[in-house]
């Protein structure tokens, strides 16, 4: 057990202490003995190996060095047994909920017998807690909230956008790391999935000893599960997992490559592997000798790659496979036939089309969006602000928009750097119908149709919805089609394939929105897509001018789609893309 940890369960203990109402002075001693520990910079575990006297350090006593000592051995702490006979240790969870903390854990727990998260929700969902002395309207939103956001860690997986602000801090500060000499993010993060479960690193360093040190003592880490050698794993704060290996040089394209994964896709390589003779490994890939080949020895054989990931890919007669494309959906067999996509990046990106101003819920207005986009090099961009079936966005009405053409005339006179396309984000009603009249519709230079309401329609009814939205003339491109979000909201039921085939007949494209969020359409639909021949275009929904940049994930979300610049609408240049989108019918 790493220092951290022990001063983890050191205000666990104090916590409990302090619920049970137990000596103020008890409950101070083992809040500072954690400081101590935790700031100390020679691990418990490796004073205690060298017979060093705990009591020497400040703040540390002969109870509480009794205590660490427990804890080194056994990784638990008999104390708390007998505390439990007098609380329910279950309430730890409760105080570490941002707005409890052990006051609140025990008036909650007295006056309302709660004793878990569960039991928790229950009473703030009655309205129970607001009643309470101390507590308030105010108190039990927040604790609402601190549930909620509990809950969604405890779905186990993590939006790829929300992994990254937990990750760049974590690869900047091992950056520093003493001895290190590269480190690279493998797994589900480097293929850019939409969500982890959890972040695998990997390291080179000659001695992994004080890496492993800097790894573990991350001030954001919250629990070190395990952390010696060449293997660490901690929890974050946040409550994401995050694993370091360190590897030897000779082996980092093979660890990075078996790490990066998927799973899937590393099983296809060695299954290819095989019929070539070879064995391919974290470690590298091996010659297999029938003859001298040690089975448990996974060094075993003539070891021809595994410096660099390019390496072990040529070793078996591959070119490099982007990660994206590492989901075992055909990558092998396109590298082996080579014709593997190219794979389409941020660069190719043209312009973008969909976003909000404050004419509807944007927070920046048309021009500060144009400035914005044309900062980016874009050719063009669509201003979608909502439609008046969307009240509580400001949505516009006729007269409105015709008074925001006003100002879009007014912004473009001032621009010529950038083409500011007419557009709106027209709701799709419940019956299929436009929220727009046609006469306003045909005077747009893009149309987006979106369904915001009735996402709970029988799939069949849904599915006839949008495929009657799809074949009004003046539909352009489909927005946010599945109308998910991540984590919070599932797709809308219906007929994928119908509303596939519809946007092939009815020219409309399909909508790739880029918010990490949202990522609708996903991968796999995508792929199928492109493969029906329906034109995709990528959007941010920007509702400001940073989100803007959001525009990478949706590049992220389209490369693991195999998308290839043809296969995008806005990465045809302004001429090109206009005729797509307003000509041909
Ligand atoms: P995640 O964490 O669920 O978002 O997805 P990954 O792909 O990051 O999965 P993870 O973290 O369990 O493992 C990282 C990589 O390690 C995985 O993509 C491939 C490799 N790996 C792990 N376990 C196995 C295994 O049993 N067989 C093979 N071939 N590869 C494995
Ligand atoms: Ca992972
Ligand atoms: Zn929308």
């Amino acid at each position: 057990m790493e220092n951290l940890e022990i001063a983890r369960v050191l205000d666990d203990v104090a916590s409990l202490l302090e619920i049970q109402g137990a000596n103020p002075f008890r409950i101070r001693a083992y809040q500072n003995a954690a400081r101590v520990v935790e700031a100390h910079s020679v691990a418990m575990r490796k004073m205690l190996a060298d017979h060093e006297d705990l009591t020497a350090l400040p703040g540390i006593g002969k109870d509480i060095a009794k205590y660490i000592t427990e804890l080194v051995e056994t990784g638990t702490l008999s104390v708390l047994e007998s505390i439990a006979k007098d609380v329910p240790l279950s309430l730890i969870e409760l105080t570490r909920l941002p707005g409890v903390g052990p006051k609140k854990a025990r008036a909650l727990w007295e006056a309302l017998d709660v004793k878990t998260i569960d039991d928790l929700e229950r009473v703030v969902k009655a309205g129970d807690v607001a009643e309470l002395k101390g507590f308030g309207k105010k108190t039990q939103d927040k604790i609402l909230k601190a549930i909620g956001s509990y809950r969604k860690r405890q779905q186990g997986r993590t939006r790829l956008a929300d992994a990254e602000q937990l990750v760049e801090p974590l690869i900047g500060y091992m950056r520093a790391a003493p001895g290190l000499e590269q480190l690279d993010v493998a797994g589900s993060y480097r293929r850019r999935r939409e969500t982890v479960r959890d972040v695998d690193i990997l390291a080179i360093a000659d001695d992994p000893i004080p890496v492993m040190e800097h790894f573990v003592n991350y001030p954001e880490v919250r629990s070190v599960e395990k952390g010696g050698g060449t293997r660490g794993t901690v929890i974050l704060a946040s409550g994401l997992q995050a694993d370091l290996r360190i590897v030897s040089a000779d082996s980092y394209g093979a660890a990075l490559q078996y790490f990066t994964g998927s799973k899937e896709h590393n099983v296809a390589v060695r299954k290819r592997a095989v019929t070539m003779g070879l064995r391919v490994s974290e470690y590298g890939v091996f010659e297999v000798d029938e003859d001298t080949d040690e089975a448990d020895d996974p060094f075993s054989g003539n070891r021809i790659a595994g410096k660099s990931e390019e390496e072990v890919y040529v070793a078996m007669g591959l070119p490099w496979i982007a990660p994206e494309l590492r989901e075992d959906r055909g990558e092998v067999a396109a590298a082996e036939d080579g014709c593997l996509p190219s794979l389409m990046t941020l660069e190719d990106v043209k312009g973008d089309l969909q976003m909000h101003s404050t004419w509807s819920d944007g927070k920046n207005t048309i021009e500060e969006m144009l400035e914005a986009c044309a900062a980016k090099g874009y050719e063009y961009f669509a201003m979608t602000d909502h439609s008046k079936a969307l009240a509580m966005t400001g949505g516009l009405d006729a007269e409105r928009l015709k008074n925001q053409w006003v100002e879009i005339e007014d912004v473009q006179a001032r621009h010529s750097e950038i083409r500011l396309l007419k557009s709106m984000e027209v709701d799709i009603l419940a019956d299929g119908s436009l929220d727009l009249e046609d006469e306003m519709l045909e005077q747009l230079d893009v149309v987006v149709i979106s369904v915001h309401s009735r996402f709970d329609l029988p799939s069949t009814d849904q599915t006839k919805r949008i495929v009657t939205a799809m074949s009004h003339p003046a539909a352009r491109i489909l927005g946010h089609p599945t109308g998910r979000l991540i984590n919070v909201r599932d797709p809308m039921e219906f007929d994928v394939d119908a509303v596939l085939q519809a946007a092939v007949e009815f020219d409309v494209a399909v909508e790739l929105n880029a918010h990490p969020n949202r990522l609708d359409l996903r991968d796999t639909h995508l792929m199928h897509a492109k493969e029906l021949g329906a034109k995709i275009v990528i959007s941010t929904d920007a509702h400001r001018t940073d989100e803007l940049d959001l525009m990478c994930y949706g590049v992220d979300q389209a490369r693991r789609a195999w998308l290839e610049p043809a296969d995008v609408l806005n990465c045809l240049p302004l001429q090109e893309l206009t005729q797509a989108v307003t000509g041909g019918r």
